[in-house]
């Protein structure tokens, strides 16, 4: 059903559901992000794992770990490893807020509803708790407590690299700086917003292929999925942009325009880009016609992503 036909679509359901996996990813990064050094480890200096805490732990929707793990239920894979492979991910999500959020890339002063960690704590803090935040979400996958054959794990730390290094997430936030200043057309900002933020959607729906030893075609496809929904993401993400106020984003809006970025929402308006969010649902849900009723959930994910408000 086309999206411009069901903006009443209801995501309510799906929104409890996130909501509750929310809860057990925060409940395993709290336990991960704790001060007890590991072994290997010195100690974890307090100031540093507070502010790494205010980064990570501070109400996010948990969408990316929703999907390593509901993509790895696709193969029955074991919940707990899929758990630690989803805390890695949203660890490298929240680096990338903390570091996106700084004076020097975006210069936010609120995120998630609360003041952005150099605010709350100072720059180098925030720069630091960005690196903690990166190099941590590698040792967990590594880590012999991600119980998982080691090539998996090898698999997993390879993907994920290249989704959120310099041909992918990092990449993409290259590309978006120098958008401001340059004049990229149609072309350029799907490359970039395919790397800035659909690299590391893609990323959780190939891990959950990954994680349950899926054949290549599977893989691809689940990965394919991924970029749909990761694009639509970003679409919903302009128009939020454009239309939302932000006290229910939890973060300034209107910053595109105000810093002259050309957006698709910029370059072909409103109803032009929820055209195109229905055409990405459409596409995201073929993708998952294989799978069957299993893939139900995901389905949904993909709906409340394009549809949602915050
Ligand atoms: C600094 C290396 C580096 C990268 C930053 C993703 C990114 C790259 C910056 C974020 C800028 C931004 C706000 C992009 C729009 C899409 C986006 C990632 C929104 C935030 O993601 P949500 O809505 O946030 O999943 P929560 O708070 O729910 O986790």
């Amino acid at each position: 059903m086309p999206l411009s036909m069901k903006n009443d679509h209801d995501i309510s359901g799906f929104g409890q559901r996130l909501a509750l996996h929310a809860a057990s990813v925060e409940q395993l990064m709290v336990s991960l992000l704790d001060e007890r050094p590991r072994l290997g480890e010195v100690i974890r200096p307090p100031r540093l794992m507070a502010a790494i805490r205010h980064g990570a732990l501070n109400g996010g929707k948990r969408l990316r770990p929703f999907l390593v793990t509901e993509t790895a239920r696709l193969y029955d894979a074991d919940p707990q490893a899929a758990l630690r492979i989803a805390a890695a991910l949203e660890c490298i999500h929240c680096y990338s807020l903390v570091h996106d959020d700084l004076p020097a890339m975006d210069d936010d002063d609120m995120r998630r509803g609360q003041p952005t960690v150099h605010k709350a704590y100072d720059e180098a803090a925030a720069i630091l708790a960005g690196d903690g935040l990166l190099t941590y979400a590698f040792d967990i996958i590594a880590d012999d407590a991600t119980e998982l054959p080691v090539k998996t794990r090898l698999d997993l730390v390879l993907a994920l690299s290249r989704a959120s290094g310099v041909g992918g997430m990092v990449g993409g936030q290259a590309l978006d700086l120098m958008a401001e200043t340059a004049s990229p057309d149609e072309a350029d900002i799907i490359t970039l917003q395919a790397m800035k933020t659909g690299a590391l959607i893609r990323f959780a729906c190939e891990a959950g292929a990954i994680i349950g030893n899926a054949n290549t075609e599977e893989r691809e496809r689940l990965a394919e999925f991924g970029s749909a929904i990761g694009l639509a993401f970003q679409l919903a993400d302009d128009l939020l942009d454009v239309t939302a106020d932000a006290a229910t984003m939890g973060k300034a809006t209107g910053k595109d325009a105000a810093a002259g970025k050309a957006t698709l929402v910029s370059l072909h308006g409103i109803d032009w880009t929820k055209k195109q969010l229905a055409g990405l649902v459409a596409q995201a849900e073929d993708l998952l016609t294989p799978f069957g009723e299993k893939a139900q959930v995901l389905k949904e994910a993909a709906h409340f992503i394009a549809l949602r408000q915050n």
